[in-house]
């Protein structure tokens, strides 16, 4: 399916068990639902997930993912349909199952920045200087002794690096993943309308039989590394650990770094370097189709330091807004659908949870011109706000 039809943005594997309540989430009891209100219970184990960069879930030899006969496998995914007509497709996914006895088996650790969302996302605002990093941190401590197998990661569009640390022993590093993008051709930058950032078409994963030792309790440190010169929205920090329990693991303070650790990456033709992209705004034409545009269509209101939008089904009250320095904007969602206010361009990221109902308000002390979009609906949702010197 290619994706001037169809894309599969991203896609979750969670393992219900064999009814509702036979497993738990390993990392989150619950979750924030997508109307940043709701708290869903975290019933079901999250052992893999891919963005667009399809990694695949990849474990060392002798070891395994437990699956009992009866165990529920339910998907999480998102579709963009990149066409204003209904289409139809199967997700097709291909799995390796391995009945030897002798398999250790892994527990999944799901670790992430922004944890136990159900939109696990944040912003980096950018301004920093060149090279400038943003570092965004998650600690975790597994319950039990063991060693860590295989792991792999996920960033969006501006992400450098996934960094897997062991404070303890002088935070040193014990594994990254790092991304690899898709030539300047690749459908991601060329298929309109591009309505985020490009993410990786790969990314680093990594596979050790000896495996990375931790004790019970023991802190490991994510790190989800960002470039900060440029503003990056609802960009996400994750990756996915395989963990064999072993109760000898936790003996030897700071033990030896494994030295049999494979790491793989797609072989597709890409760039390593992160590259810099403007998102657009999207309108549509007389016809239905695509455009990109400068500014939603309508007159500039002009306001002071003060401003609010009403942010309806599907628009915004004041799509062209010319505000003094440093004015404080507030959004009132006043549903019934789920919105939310995103930058696509400008001088600061920023963007807010999707909303129902409730208000959103951010300070804009940066002059210059932001384009923003709901990242739902960012096709018919368009607003652009001129802050003036
Ligand atoms: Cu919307």
């Amino acid at each position: 399916m290619p994706i001037q039809r169809l894309m599969l943005h991203h896609i979750v594997f969670l393992n219900v068990g064999a009814k509702l309540g036979d497993k738990q989430d390993r990392t989150c009891d619950s979750f924030t639902g997508l109307d940043s209100r709701t708290t869903i219970p975290g019933f079901a184990e999250r052992f893999y997930a891919a963005g667009e960069e399809r990694i695949e879930m990849e474990l060392p030899q002798g070891y395994g993912y437990k699956n009992a006969t009866a165990d529920n496998w339910v998907m999480t995914y998102m579709l963009m349909n990149h066409r204003a007509e209904t289409d139809r497709a199967y997700i097709q996914y291909t799995v390796t199952y391995d009945d030897a006895p002798d398999l250790t088996p892994v527990d999944p650790y799901w670790l992430d920045v922004r944890d136990c969302w159900a939109d696990p996302v944040y912003d980096v605002p950018g301004g920093g200087r060149p090279g400038s990093l943003d570092v965004q941190t998650k600690s975790w401590k597994p319950p039990v002794s063991g060693r860590i197998v295989a792991g792999g990661g996920h960033v969006h569009g501006g992400g450098e690096e996934l960094r897997l640390s062991q404070p303890g022993c002088g935070d040193r590093t014990l594994q990254r993943s790092k991304p690899k993008w898709g030539l300047a051709s690749h459908p991601f930058y060329r298929v309109r309308p591009v309505l985020h950032e490009p993410g990786p078409i790969g990314m680093t994963r990594w596979t050790t039989q000896q495996g990375f030792r931790v004790a019970a309790g023991e802190e490991v440190k994510l790190s989800s590394i960002y470039d900060a010169e440029l503003p990056h929205t609802r960009v996400m920090g994750i990756t996915i650990v395989y963990f064999a329990p072993d109760a000898t693991a936790g003996a030897q303070p700071c033990a030896p770094l494994p030295t049999d650790v494979r790491t793989s990456r797609t072989k597709a033709p890409g760039r390593l370097a992160t590259p810099v992209v403007t998102v657009p705004l999207t309108g549509l034409d007389e016809r239905g189709r695509a455009v990109q545009i400068s500014r939603p269509p309508g007159r500039t209101e002009r306001a002071g330091r003060r401003a609010s939008v009403r942010v309806r089904d599907l628009d915004f009250s004041k799509p062209n807004l010319s505000v003094a320095r440093g004015a404080r904007i507030s959004w009132d969602f006043r549903g019934p659908s789920l919105h939310d206010v995103t930058l696509a361009s400008g001088p600061r990221g920023f963007s807010s949870h999707h909303y129902d109902r409730g208000r959103y308000t951010k300070a804009l002390d940066t002059p210059g011109t932001y384009r923003l979009f709901c990242s739902l609906h960012p096709v018919s949702m368009t607003q652009r706000i001129v802050v003036r010197r």
